[in-house]
């Protein structure tokens, strides 16, 4: 057994965005390509010598062969332990779970989320720190400025281990241990819900589900879960195979890439309840009958309903949203006497005010809601917490929904996506816009006031660290929003993403076509932005 240092040269663009490192796939596969990345983290990492580390992936094409790599490497730069999933999976809140389980230093996730996998799709790789959340911008930016002087990678010179079997297996100095991926993560949702109360409805001959797993990492937590533990029927868990290509779906769970499951639930015989996850196994989509729920509402309801699920039965410390995230839950922190913040799109940046017990609640608008049993967002949890809550109030899901729009009001959402607009178009196009916005507050526009427009930046209030940039808003004080923004997620060119949000407090107006209701913020966007003008784009790319 052999330690090898060998001699590299810098790969340019080895940044991670918004979570990670995301490439397409063939970048990934060159050679020595992820080791440089993985040798940058550890050089960064303050001291990996007898450390634990967390591995796992979602199952796309290169997880297992990345994993070998990753493995030896940790071996030759000092780790003492890793577990890995067996098979090398591992979902990123059960990751996240095991990270804070065991004091790991940290965990490396295999996985490019709900982007598209296989040889020609995405591959990526995720970073999250001792606390289970997502790396923060300043460990982030030092592994992209080591990545721009790596001269060299240690590994160790030895053949694949098994990981598709549950044991311990010696690598060096180093043991690695492989785990059910499961199991710990399924122990945790005992805890946070009322097993019993979902068991006695999914017994209940009148009720059905599905869960959509896009075969993707959480087929098998679904399984165990809903069909195991809650005893919901075989066949409750539709594509619950992880496969390398995701069996070509974009796994990525909103209506319009959940079409298989749309159509299901829209169908004359619809289960009572449907729910899909994305590839990494974070986000969620909660329909009920022919009723896709916002994500926005979701984290509005699961916050105004917490009370009634075990894990949050004391009450919630504060609730975060991102901010292109609708202020539905704004209106729930005010009526609970709740401090409430509004944080950029991405999850490392909720996990400061987790960890300083500031907030309980955190939700995203791109179907990712979570709490502060793990430092992720979390799929399966959001939907055994809306399981729960169906179970609780003897409600579905449409009833819940409306109910909570009769309290609270409807905030009218949706998101526009302009996706492989050319970067130069697209940059221009924020930067122009970008330049006018001093000169919009305080004018009228499509029959409201403009009260604000910045490009938001943000400063946490807990370690004082500042982010700037992260998306123009154009705010018509409590009544709606505009929000452009760039993705951060993409592997080719540029994604506008555009977000648009209108409150209506009137009961008696909550049942319109959310387009049709949104369409004048949406021919003032155009005005003020010119996206069509600019990109020679006619319609955006994905509405959702
Ligand atoms: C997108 C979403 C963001 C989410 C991020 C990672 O980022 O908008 O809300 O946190 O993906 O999610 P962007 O920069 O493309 O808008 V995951 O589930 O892909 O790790
Ligand atoms: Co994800």
């Amino acid at each position: 057994m052999t330690l090898r240092t060998v001699a590299t040269r810098p790969f340019p663009g080895q940044r991670p965005g918004t979570s990670g490192l995301r490439k397409k796939t063939a970048e990934f596969e060159q050679p020595g390509y992820l080791e440089n990345f993985v040798q940058s983290l550890f050089d960064v990492l303050p001291g990996t010598a007898g450390k634990t580390l967390i591995l796992g992936g979602d199952g796309r094409y290169l997880n297992t062969s990345a994993a070998q790599i990753i493995l030896r490497m940790a071996a030759a730069n000092g780790f003492g332990r890793v577990l890995v999933g067996r098979g090398g999976l591992l979902s990123t809140p059960a990751a996240s779970h095991l990270i804070r389980r065991h004091g790991a230093l940290g965990g490396i996730l295999l996985s490019a989320s709900h982007n598209p996998g296989g040889p020609d799709g995405d591959f990526g790789i995720k970073f999250n720190a001792a606390n289970g959340g997502p790396a923060a911008e300043a460990l982030t930016e030092a592994i992209y400025r080591r990545s721009g002087e790596i001269a060299e990678y240690r590994i160790l010179d030895v053949p694949d281990i098994d990981i598709g079997r549950v044991g311990t297996v010696r690598l060096g100095a180093m043991q690695v241990e492989v785990i059910d991926p499961v199991s710990d993560y399924a122990n945790l949702m005992e805890r946070l819900f009322d097993f019993e109360r979902m068991r006695a409805l999914l017994r209940r001959g009148s009720f059905c589900m599905r869960f959509d797993a896009m075969n993707a990492v959480t087929g098998p937590y679904a399984r165990a879960i809903l069909e195991g533990r809650l005893g919901a029927p075989a066949g409750t868990v539709m594509n619950g195979e992880p496969l390398p290509d995701f069996g070509g779906h974009h796994p990525d769970p909103n209506p319009v890439h959940a079409a298989e499951l749309m159509a299901i639930m829209s169908s004359r015989d619809a289960p009572d309840f449907g729910a899909a996850s994305d590839g990494d196994g974070d986000r969620n989509m909660i329909v009920g009958r022919g009723f896709p729920v916002s994500p926005s509402d979701s984290l509005a309801i699961l916050a105004a309903n917490a009370k009634l699920v075990p894990g949050h039965a004391d009450g919630l410390k504060g609730i975060a949203r991102s901010m292109p995230t609708s202020r539905a839950a704004d209106r729930v922190a005010a009526a609970m006497d709740l401090p409430c913040f509004e944080t950029p799109t991405g999850w490392k940046y909720f996990g400061s005010l987790l960890d300083a017990g500031r907030v309980s609640l955190c939700g995203e608008e791109s179907y990712g809601t979570g709490a502060s049993h793990v430092r992720e967002k979390d799929g399966l949890w959001a939907v055994l917490f809306w399981l729960d809550l169906v179970a609780a109030r003897g409600e579905g899901v449409e009833a819940i929904v409306r109910d909570h729009w009769r309290r609270f009001g409807r905030h009218y959402y949706s998101r526009h996506d302009y996706e492989e607009v050319e970067a130069g178009q697209a940059g221009r196009l924020m930067a122009d816009l970008r330049g006018r916005l001093g000169g919009l507050a305080g004018r009228r526009l499509a029959g409201l006031d403009v009260t604000l427009a910045d490009d938001f930046a943000y400063r946490d209030p807990v370690d004082g660290s500042s982010s700037e940039g992260q998306g123009l808003r154009i705010v018509f004080g409590e009544t709606a929003r505009i929000v452009l923004r760039l993705s951060g997620t993409g592997t080719a060119g540029a994604t506008i993403r555009v977000y648009f949000e209108l409150y209506e407090p009137d009961p008696a107006r909550h049942d319109r076509p959310v387009q049709e209701v949104l369409a004048p913020l949406i021919a003032l966007a155009e005005d003020l932005a010119g996206i069509r003008r600019l990109t020679g784009r006619t319609r955006p790319s994905v509405v959702t």
